[in-house]
């Protein structure tokens, strides 16, 4: 998977004419990237500097999950977010979307981890623990084993999704493969990743903590490894009903006059004032998020969240 590397604006600019994206869609999802990171839109021309220049490698490993967070990654956004990301980064390694299968993918994950320039690792999904490691395989290797190899090694780690970052369903009660977060499963190793949870995570959040990291920037993590520039507010602060709920105007059911003019949704469920994430602010596809579209937040970014945000649809 590996593409020549490109240098530079030229070299950026090149590889953006070449996937059919032209300069002011670029720029249009520059400033979104700005804007998720909590910089004002002139940051916008940094933030493009950072994805045209030198590609960062990046090694995508998968464990226990749904796929949802790479879902989520590849179908949103126009200008297509997967062909700026893809076009940004060296992927050299993603089982979902990787053209080699067997003993040449297994090959390409060693020719990428000992790349002499580093990589950054990405991980989805949970660590399987239970029953020695043997829930969960790939290329008859468990997944425990894959990520003890390679995470060590990497330059930095960012836990994409609530799985990596803290088990996510995987984890909920009885947990029968005692799956864990990637931190909690590999802090003895030394392992800290950079958590960017949510099931699925909003992926401008993943592309500004790759940005933060290619700019060199100092990336401020909250108690549960969080950027505090993406998850330092709860989604609560940041809805748009807010007003109503300050009000006391609380919508009685989904159904109702009252949702519909955009009332609270407290009384139907809603784990907002409980839960950090910047979805209201940041948007998914460009178009909405769970609140907009009448859905209460189900705290899909909290660790636990399957435990202790249910029943979703009671406070
Ligand atoms: Fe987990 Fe990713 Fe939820 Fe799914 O794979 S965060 S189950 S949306 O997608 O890891
Ligand atoms: Fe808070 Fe949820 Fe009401 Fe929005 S809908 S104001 S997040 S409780
Ligand atoms: Fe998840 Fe709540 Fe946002 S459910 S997507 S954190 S609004």
């Amino acid at each position: 998977m590996r593409i020549a590397v490109g240098l530079g604006k030229k070299g950026g600019d090149k590889r953006l004419e070449r996937q059919g994206i032209n300069r002011r869609d670029f720029m249009k999802f520059c400033t979104a990237i700005a804007v998720t990171m909590g910089m004002g839109p002139s940051f916008a021309s940094e933030v493009a500097a950072a994805l045209t220049g030198r590609r960062a490698s990046v090694v995508y490993l998968h464990t226990a999950e749904c796929t949802g967070c790479s879902e989520a990654l590849l179908r949103t956004y126009k200008p297509f977010i997967d062909s700026l990301i893809l076009d940004s980064i060296s992927l050299e390694y993603h089982e979902t979307i990787m053209a080699a299968s067997g003993e040449a993918a297994e090959a390409t994950l060693k020719t990428a981890v000992e790349n002499p320039d580093g990589f950054i690792c990405m991980v989805e999904g949970a660590i399987p623990t239970g029953l020695d490691n043997k829930y969960g395989y790939v290329g008859g290797h468990t997944m425990y084993d894959i990520c003890k190899e390679v995470l060590p090694k990497a330059k930095a780690v960012v836990n994409i999704g609530t799985c990596a970052s803290y088990g996510g369903v995987q984890a909920a009660k009885p947990n029968p493969t005692n799956a864990k977060g990637v931190n909690e499963c590999f802090a003895e190793l030394g392992v800290k990743g950079i958590n960017i949870p949510g099931c699925p995570p909003n992926p401008l959040n993943m592309v500004g903590t790759l940005v933060a990291f290619l700019q060199g920037q100092k990336i401020e993590l909250d108690e549960l490894d969080r950027p505090l520039m993406f998850f330092g507010q709860s989604v609560h602060d940041l809805c748009e009903r807010r007003k109503h709920f300050d009000a006391g105007e609380f919508a009685p059911s989904f159904n109702s006059e009252e949702a519909r003019k955009g009332w609270c949704l407290y009384d139907l469920g809603c784990k907002g004032p409980e839960t950090y994430n910047n979805c209201p602010k940041v948007l998914f596809n460009e178009t909405s998020w769970p609140v907009a579209a009448g859905h209460p937040c189900i705290g899909c970014s909290e660790p636990n969240f399957w435990d202790d945000m249910t029943p979703f649809y009671q406070n």
